[in-house]
């Protein structure tokens, strides 16, 4: 089989030649006339995975039977479609032979066949069937819905509804966020540019200095990974002195919605008390910071150049002056925020093989704190180079997180 042992353990795998795999012990490549020319790990973040690729043809295809798995709720499925893609991106160059792909961890049987078409052919017959499944399409754009995940989707799609128009004219009942989320539709689905995301943060840095003098707030998630343009703005707060970010958040809501700034907003509480619940209870995904998930009116200094659209002509994402867009802020305690930073800023699938990978090391990852199981203790850390020098990784740094 493509995954060994070795790998689900966490060894790293040495490539030789792109075609021979050697297995070593602590990380050591053996020393022989064929020279290592690629190093893989069978974890996310052991390896380096940078934005820009060489293999975009394959992963997009492989990425989208991943979604597609995501919405008939087929997680593992989903996850092994994305681990293929993600190890196709750490790759130095693009595959031109299915030889090449020898000893590469995380591809499965399925992936290979994708991948064989796509290289033969062009194309593979199950992703463009895919693309084109009425069912795909509509999960597409009802998941699309800030508010809606894949459950409520497909009872929508059961329903005979495939698209948010139709919720519109529909009996089903939405509650706030949906509503929003409908409203707010094509303004929503325009990607993020960085432009946009350093202006929000200019605005969210007044607020918050107008509230909290001496509070730092930090540009996280995709745009922190070097990305160009995103599905949402991700911010982490915090404050020098700890517990003084207690509180923080509904004063900083207040200041941006009497400027008429928030279209849509719902905060929560911090409902992490360490010494409480952990770590009796397993770490979930979802942090429990105090959290404001929001959508933001930007307003746009150069709507003024723009023409005004015609009468009669529809589409919000045209209306000029102003456009709306997913911020979330999360205020942490200082104490805290390595550890929120590192989980913050993804991507995902990263996160996903930080946490297995601490699991897999007798340890217990999260936004909050690393805990060690054996020796019944918090590593504290200050940095994320500490995090993971906790966990014995070589440290990535956030570009080459976009695993
Ligand atoms: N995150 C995670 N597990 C999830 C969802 C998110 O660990 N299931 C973390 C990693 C990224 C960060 O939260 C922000 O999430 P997103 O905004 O969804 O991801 P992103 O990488 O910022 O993507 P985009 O650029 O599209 O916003
Ligand atoms: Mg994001």
């Amino acid at each position: 089989t493509w995954f060994t042992e070795s790998m689900a353990a966490g060894h790293p795998v040495k490539i030789e030649s792109r075609h021979r795999l050697q297995v070593t012990e602590g990380g050591a490549a053996k020393s022989g006339p064929s020279a290592v020319t690629n190093t893989m790990g069978a974890y996310a973040c052991q390896r380096k995975t940078p934005l820009e690729h060489h293999n975009a043809v394959l992963t997009d295809a492989l990425l989208l039977l991943a979604e597609n798995a995501d919405f008939c709720t087929n997680e593992g499925r989903s996850v092994a479609f994305k681990r293929a893609a993600s190890v196709l991106k750490a790759l130095p160059g693009p595959v031109r032979r299915m030889e090449e792909l020898q000893g590469l961890p995380c591809l499965g049987e399925h992936c290979q066949r994708v991948i064989k078409e796509i290289l033969e052919h062009g194309a593979s017959s199950e992703v463009e069937m895919t693309r084109h499944s009425e069912h795909y399409q509509a999960m597409k754009a009802l998941t699309g819905i800030f508010g809606v995940g894949v459950k409520t989707a497909e009872q929508w799609h059961r329903a005979g509804i495939r698209h948010p128009a139709d919720l519109v004219s529909s009996e089903h009942k939405l509650n706030r966020a949906q509503r929003a989320g409908v409203e707010y539709y094509e303004h929503l689905r325009v990607p993020v540019t960085k432009a946009e995301a350093d202006r929000i943060g200019e605005i969210v840095k007044r607020a918050v200095d107008a509230v909290l003098l001496g509070a730092e707030i930090t540009l996280t998630g995709g745009f922190r990974r070097g990305k160009q343009t995103g599905h949402d703005v991700d911010f982490l707060i915090t404050h020098p002195d700890e517990g003084r970010e207690e509180g923080l958040l509904p004063k900083v809501v207040s200041w941006l919605e009497a400027r008429d700034l928030l279209l849509y907003q719902k905060t929560n509480k911090n409902s992490y008390l360490e010494a409480k619940e952990w770590p009796a209870r397993p770490p979930s995904n979802m942090d429990r910071f105090e959290r404001c998930f929001s959508i933001f009116k930007l307003q746009r200094p150069w709507a003024a150049l723009e023409e005004p659209p015609q009468s009669g002509e529809r589409g919000a994402a045209e209306t000029p002056g102003w456009k709306a867009v997913r911020v979330d802020l999360v205020v942490t305690p200082v104490s805290q925020f390595a550890f929120a930073l590192l989980g913050w800023t993804g991507s995902q699938l990263f996160e996903r093989d930080l946490r297995r990978w601490a699991g897999q090391k007798g340890m217990s990852l999260s936004s909050h704190a690393l805990y060690d199981c054996e020796q019944k203790r918090y590593l504290r850390a200050t940095s994320e180079e500490e995090i993971f020098a906790h966990l014995g990784l070589e440290y990535i740094p956030p570009g080459e997180r976009n695993a």
